[in-house]
């Protein structure tokens, strides 16, 4: 049951109908054309699946404030009150309730993405950013502190239904609050009295433009995770604060962007940060919300259970599944498409300045593009390759009333999944083939496992259409002596088809090569060195998870030499030249992980034969293994054919 997860929560005047609160994220959809249609079809069709409370990504009080200028949310104007009142409607009638997230990034901001002097309480630089802010004066506190009571104001004229303060993250509000970031020596700087004055005064001036009856959230820092920074002492204070100045909510952030601690990563365990928000929940009366890694509904009922939390944020899993909490709430937990916080369709977008959408669900951000139009004829599908871009094939030619079979050579569905899965910290890749299975047998898909396609079996007499999807074929680079017993494939370890030795060298840097040294050193404490041509390791890997990747492979040990030429491989190990010296690199196996082809042989011949058929996923481009680009392609053909 969910007792405590669809109790409903009171705030002020409003009721919210359930604990369950999707978290606040810039997706980025405002900056496209039809952007507000785009977004409002995003949040709508989260509203109507029982969220108590939805809260937009950060939107900016001032210009300066921006987390990138034009293609974001923005409520410092009254045209902006006007702008998303269609947003607040469209939700509004898909039954649900929306907050507005006022936001000011202060020395996050890029200048050359606002055009403007990112602003600080002290004109120290970020260790993520490109520019040294200028320190508020105390008249532009004034302003900003206003803004943030005037964007409240808009926010309630635009049908709003709350307003959440965002004080985390080491957004502005977090950099006047640690000492870490503001030193300024008048009265919004030194005691810790005098810095907490700039939350404080927002929080009054925002109750006091939105009137008694309306609900106000307040993201705060539960845990900064930065050095020298606001104490535990000092944060419970700041929450008592925030309670006395008459905040409804407090939503607990973990983390600053610029935190050396993964916080919201694959490796992150689920439900760590819980402890964060229950240690502030013993310090208040006014309900407290955990959030970070609760990707389970029943995770979620057992926080609220524990007493450790009011409410729950999820972020990210309401990107990868809309339907999370109805699914759970109708005892259908295991069809859903669980978030693994792989970051790779949503923050890595936002970094890249592209639309976040999800790589388990690219539906996500694309509700107006990516629909399932009945088709003009139901027909027999045979999908060749039982990988991300195969299932997801399946699953939407036979959501829209086809008839599939999904064959694979091997036993198994998930094709190169089953690798990540046994990765440490990767276990969450488990919760996507349990997804596609769930969902491939609800649908009626065929499943012809163990069963090796070529261009004569009757399995390809009976389709109408193929869909190849049958993955790549790891490149062998050629190194003299690279046919030797001793060295073998990533995937002759990850299918245990070999024990490597106690020293190891792997041949690669990329993604696939991060994750079998990984693995390798699961079991043993192997001697393990990576080495290839280029110079940055685990490149391909986005920018939110490659330099946590960089750390894990350092603290396991692992060694990675990088710009080397290969010269020879011989029985006992490797010689190769670095920095203009030859090296012979004793080891007793060689794991070859540098790189794929893509594998358009059956593709051909079923071409050949006259045989309407597809080519997606690794199988048609292998420039990096990419199951989000497998599972786009298996998503847009399932919908086309
Ligand atoms: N948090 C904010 O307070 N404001 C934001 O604008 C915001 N934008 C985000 C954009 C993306 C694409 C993602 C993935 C997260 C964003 N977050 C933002 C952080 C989330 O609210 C949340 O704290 C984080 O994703 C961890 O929670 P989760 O594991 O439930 O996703």
């Amino acid at each position: 049951g969910y007792q405590h997860l669809q109790q409903s929560l009171k705030l002020r005047e409003t009721v919210l109908e359930n604990r369950v609160m999707m978290g606040s994220m810039h997706v980025g959809l405002e900056g496209e054309e039809n952007g507000l249609e785009k977004l409002t079809a995003f949040y709508a069709r989260r509203a109507s699946e029982n969220v108590g409370l939805i809260v937009t990504g950060g939107a900016a009080v001032r210009p300066e404030g921006s987390g990138g200028g034009d293609d974001f949310m923005s409520i410092a104007t009254d045209e902006d009150a006007a702008y998303w009142k269609p947003l607040t409607k469209g939700v509004h009638e898909a039954g649900g309730k929306i907050a507005l997230q006022l936001f000011h990034a202060g020395r996050y901001a890029y200048k050359d993405m606002t055009g403007i002097d990112p602003v600080a309480p002290s004109a120290l630089q970020s260790p993520i950013n490109p520019d040294v802010p200028k320190a508020l004066t105390e008249d532009e506190i004034e302003e900003t502190i206003e803004a943030f009571a005037t964007g409240a104001r808009r926010a309630v004229d635009a049908g709003f239904d709350a307003v959440e303060i965002m004080g985390s993250e080491g957004y502005l509000i977090n950099q006047f609050v640690s000492p870490v970031t503001n030193q300024r020596t008048d009265a919004w700087g030194g005691s810790f009295e005098n810095r907490l004055r700039f939350p404080i005064e927002i929080a009054r001036r925002v109750r006091a433009a939105v009137g008694p009856n309306f609900p106000v959230l307040f993201r705060m820092s539960g845990l900064d995770l930065i050095e020298g920074s606001t104490t535990e002492e000092e944060t419970l204070a700041w929450a008592q604060a925030l309670e006395a100045e008459g905040m409804d909510l407090l939503n607990i952030g973990i983390g600053w962007h610029e935190s050396q601690v993964p916080t919201i990563s694959m490796k992150v365990p689920r439900k760590k940060f819980v402890d964060v928000a229950a240690g502030i929940k013993q310090g208040v009366k006014i309900p407290v919300i955990a959030s970070n890694r609760i990707n389970d509904p029943q995770d979620a009922e057992d926080v609220l259970a524990a007493g450790k939390a009011d409410m729950i944020s999820m972020a990210r899993p309401f990107l990868a599944d809309p339907e999370i909490i109805t699914k759970g709430f109708e005892g259908r937990r295991d069809e859903i498409n669980t978030c693994i916080a792989c970051n790779q369709a949503c923050l890595d977008h936002v970094f890249e300045g592209r639309s976040a959408t999800c790589l388990v669900n690219p539906e996500a951000g694309r509700e107006l593009e990516l629909t399932l139009p009945v088709p003009e004829m139901k027909k027999h599908v045979l999908i060749v390759g039982a990988g991300p871009a195969g299932l997801e094939a399946a699953r939407t030619a036979a959501l829209r009333g086809h008839t599939v079979t999904i064959a694979d050579e091997k036993d198994e569905i998930g094709g190169q999944l089953n690798y990540s899965k046994i990765v440490p910290g990767k276990g969450e890749f488990y919760e996507t083939i349990r997804y596609f299975r769930v969902q491939l047998e609800k649908l009626g898909v065929n499943f012809a496992l163990g069963t090796r396609i070529t261009d004569d079996h009757p399995l390809v007499d009976d389709a109408d259409e193929i869909v190849v999807a049958s993955g790549i074929i790891p490149r062998t680079p050629e190194i003299p002596g690279v046919d030797q017993p001793h060295v073998i494939s990533y995937r002759d370890v990850f299918e245990g088809r070999a024990v490597p030795g106690e020293r190891v060298v792997v041949i690669g840097g990329g993604g696939v090569a991060c994750d079998v040294s990984l693995y390798m050193q699961h079991d043993s404490s192997r001697e393990i060195r990576m080495l290839q041509r280029s110079r940055r390791f685990a490149r391909g890997i986005g920018k939110t998870t490659r330099w946590a990747t960089i750390i894990e492979l350092k603290k396991r040990g692992v060694e990675m030499t990088g710009e080397v030429m290969y010269q020879e491989i011989t029985p006992d190990g490797i010689t190769f030249s670095h920095n203009g010296e030859t090296v012979h690199h004793p080891c007793d196996t060689i794991v070859i992980a540098s790189g794929q082809l893509a594998n358009p042989v059956l593709f051909e011949a079923l071409k050949a034969k006259g045989k309407q058929t597809h080519l997606i996923g690794g199988a048609e481009e292998a420039l990096g293994l990419d199951a989000k680009k497998a599972i786009y392609d298996g998503t847009v053909i399932g919908r086309a054919i």
